[in-house]
């Protein structure tokens, strides 16, 4: 009996430590002028996302996920803007819980914040969508 209680015990652990790295359906993220905190996340393919977005920054911020296999290069101008998958905008002080739906191509998103000069500043990040099982 005790054994197995054991067993069950190293299994939870053992399921619990495996999922501290893997893709997670809630997006905890913070804003400051000018970076996201943390900058990479990992997301299950076509699951709906719940996005926890505080801005502690003095100014507005967006989280802008790109369409696959775009990005907005050396600086977030018009010409991004029909590359965008999905964004999310925070104004200063703020925070926001707001859900998109994972993209279902597994892969490599990239992520910034679409306002004037941000990205120069730093503000970039990455989503990365791993197939659901
Ligand atoms: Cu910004």
């Amino acid at each position: 009996m005790n054994k197995i209680l054991f067993v069950l015990l190293g299994l939870t652990l053992f399921l619990s430590a495996c999922g501290a790295g893997g893709p997670t359906t809630t997006i905890n993220i913070t804003m400051t002028d000018f970076m996201f905190e943390p900058k990479e996340f990992t997301v299950p393919a076509g699951r709906e996302i719940t996005v926890n977005a505080t801005n502690n920054g003095a100014v507005l911020h967006e989280f802008v996920i790109f369409k696959f296999g775009t990005d907005a290069g050396e600086k977030f101008g018009d010409e991004d803007e029909e590359n965008i998958f999905w964004e999310v905008e925070v104004g200063p002080g703020q925070s926001s819980t707001v859900t998109f739906t994972a993209p279902t191509e597994p892969g490599e998103y990239s992520v910034t914040c679409g306002i004037e000069g941000h990205l120069e500043a730093g503000m970039n990040g990455k989503l990365t969508v791993v197939a659901g099982e």
